[in-house]
């Protein structure tokens, strides 16, 4: 089920000019700000293989600005039909299972399901979790943390013999500030063992990661690592301006940095990044890889409109994460 079937994974080899470790697909933005009818925004979204193709839980904010999440279905990685109707949860005890907001999706497969984590609106922003098989029922379970917290972002598999997860304890608006910490659960309902990961860094070291940080895609397992792709902030005199960059977490131990990148591997640069409804954002929360060429796919959402590709060779961004490395 989780498998990819097929050798369709979205690539493009990298132009000839290109500086960077990763590069963009030159057909970006991959979804538009309006291909559903009620959508304002499709962004900070997340993809997985499923059967012959892909599926992928979508964060659409609509056109009263309500943010809502989506499921939808691709051959290629790249053309998506993303359903009209919001995803509905179920199961779930009413005190959380009532929907207030729902944003920045992460899925995985770990196991036998898939699980979806998202930043869920309970007394303020919070991890919400569920699980499907086959992205049409959803089965919510116990949100994670206490409010408030975002950019939960679950492990591939068990470590410890327990479910991993990434997150930031934030504020209830737009955080100036935020760690990544680590936690366990044996049943994916009580959450535990928390332990500090990375802080932001310090301005004269990388500035881009300096005012605050959060887990982006599911992390990579490497011989070096997991390798974790994160975003990262800098706040600059006409606002937040969101880079992203690379590090290695400790196989056993995710919460011992092993590496981290100094430069960023992506920053708002082109006009889809820089301009929308909120300007100067690149953020991911998806990869596609195929462990044969060792080729990723990454998934951004641009300015908070419109989601985008990007891509790289993990052996490759693993050295620069420790060639530049700022640990
Ligand atoms: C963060 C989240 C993201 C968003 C970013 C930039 O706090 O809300 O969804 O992309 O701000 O607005």
């Amino acid at each position: 089920m989780n498998t990819q079937k097929n050798s369709s994974m979205p690539w493009e080899d990298k132009p000839a000019n290109e500086k960077g470790v990763i590069w963009r697909y030159s057909a970006n933005p991959i979804i538009p700000r309006d291909l559903l009818s009620t959508s304002n925004s499709i962004f900070n979204s997340a993809v997985a293989p499923f059967g012959d193709g892909y599926a992928g839980v979508f964060r659409c904010d609509d056109t009263n600005r309500r943010m809502r999440l989506h499921a939808g279905f691709s051959r290629d990685g790249i053309h998506w039909n993303i359903e009209e109707d919001d995803i509905r949860l179920t199961g779930a005890d009413p005190e959380v299972g009532t929907w207030i907001y729902g944003y920045d999706p992460r899925v995985v497969w770990i196991d036998d399901r898939y699980y979806v984590t998202w930043c869920n609106g309970y007394h303020g922003p919070t991890i919400g979790c569920a699980w499907t098989t086959d992205f049409k029922t959803f089965h919510q379970l116990e949100n994670a943390f206490l409010p408030f917290n975002r950019n939960g972002v679950l492990f591939p598999r068990k470590i410890n013999g327990n479910f991993a997860m990434l997150s930031r304890p934030s504020d209830n608006g737009h955080t100036p500030f935020g760690d990544i910490f680590y936690s366990e659960s044996p049943d994916m309902k009580f959450w535990g063992r928390h332990r500090h990961v990375m802080s932001p860094a310090k301005f004269e070291d990388s500035a881009w990661q300096c005012t605050k940080i959060g887990a982006g895609p599911i992390p990579i397992k490497t011989p070096a690592g997991w390798l974790l792709i994160y975003h990262g902030v800098l706040a600059s005199c006409n606002g937040f301006v969101y880079s992203f960059g690379s590090a290695l977490l400790g196989l056993n131990e995710p919460w011992k940095v092993l590496a981290r990148s100094g430069p960023y591997l992506l920053s708002p640069q082109k006009d889809y990044e820089c301009m929308g409804d909120v300007p100067n954002v690149t953020f991911p929360c998806a990869t596609l890889h195929d462990p044969a060429t060792g080729r990723l796919a990454i998934y951004y959402g641009c300015a908070d409109t419109v989601t985008s590709l990007a891509f790289g060779y993990i052996d490759e961004i693993v050295a620069f994460t420790k060639r530049t490395s700022i640990v």
